[in-house]
């Protein structure tokens, strides 16, 4: 479930290139009895399996071991949510254990005493963490230095959380009719700039009104959705 998108595109990049490293470990080669039981019944009841406490204690100790103290992070439905904010924080860490609950969850003792913080990543129902866990890594990767070219950095990108992006258009010019929005043909960068403004404004509007409700609008943005709102309505 992770080897693929772990070895793949920027992230198996960073790896290979030694920027990062992402080791797998499967709870199964920590179970300690000889049926390798890494789950069992819940204590008062009830539907499922919890993930027994000894297989995943024994799994962190032994990886913390081997290194400089990590950050001992679970992914869960119970995490608080995942932000750009939070991917930078983590990206200053020098080392993370990302644990993957699968059936109902981790016994909570893990999570109380061995467990640093519960991260989620949005809200809507996975069938375990593992999934999560490679959100996570590929945010975080690409925030490290020499991970991304130079050209597309972290300046440009503190802005880029509070106003969604205006669209984008290549060649061809026409593609079964659909033609590119003038503007973006006319060579004034001005106009250019206030339009894709514009956009950028109307979209998160639309889209994300609670990003649209903290921004603070000058008098130039005000008109600037106001024409892109009026363009849309008059059909393009
Ligand atoms: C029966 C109650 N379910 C909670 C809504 C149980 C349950 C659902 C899903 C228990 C575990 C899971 C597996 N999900 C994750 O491990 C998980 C997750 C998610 O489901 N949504 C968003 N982020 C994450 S991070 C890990």
């Amino acid at each position: 479930m992770v080897e693929v998108p772990l070895a793949e595109s920027i992230v198996g990049k960073a790896r290979k290139r030694g920027l990062i490293a992402v080791r797998v470990h499967n709870i199964r080669d920590y179970a300690v009895d000889k049926h390798q039981m890494t789950d069992d019944r819940p204590f008062g009841g009830g539907e499922g399996m919890v993930m027994k406490p000894e297989p995943i204690v024994h799994a962190i100790e032994d990886i913390r071991s081997q290194g400089p103290a990590p950050r001992v992070i679970l992914l869960s439905p119970q995490g608080s949510l995942f932000t750009q904010k939070k991917a930078w924080e983590l990206s200053r860490l020098s080392r993370l254990i990302l644990l993957c609950g699968r059936y109902e969850g981790v016994d909570e003792r893990v999570v109380s005493h061995f467990v640093d913080e519960e991260i989620s990543i949005g809200d809507y129902v996975l069938t375990g963490g593992e999934l999560g866990a490679m959100v996570l890594v590929d945010a975080v990767a690409r925030l490290l230095p020499g991970v991304l070219g130079n050209e597309f950095s972290a300046l440009t990108e503190s802005f880029s959380q509070e106003l969604l992006e205006y669209p984008q258009y290549t060649r061809p010019q026409d593609f079964r009719g659909h033609r590119v929005p003038e503007i973006l043909l006319s060579g004034n960068h001005e106009m250019i700039r206030k339009w894709r403004r514009g956009q950028s404004l109307l979209r998160t509007r639309q889209r994300r009104p609670d990003l649209f409700e903290r921004l603070e609008l000058t008098a130039e943005d005000e008109e600037l959705l106001r024409c892109a709102f009026e363009e849309e309505s008059s059909g393009s």
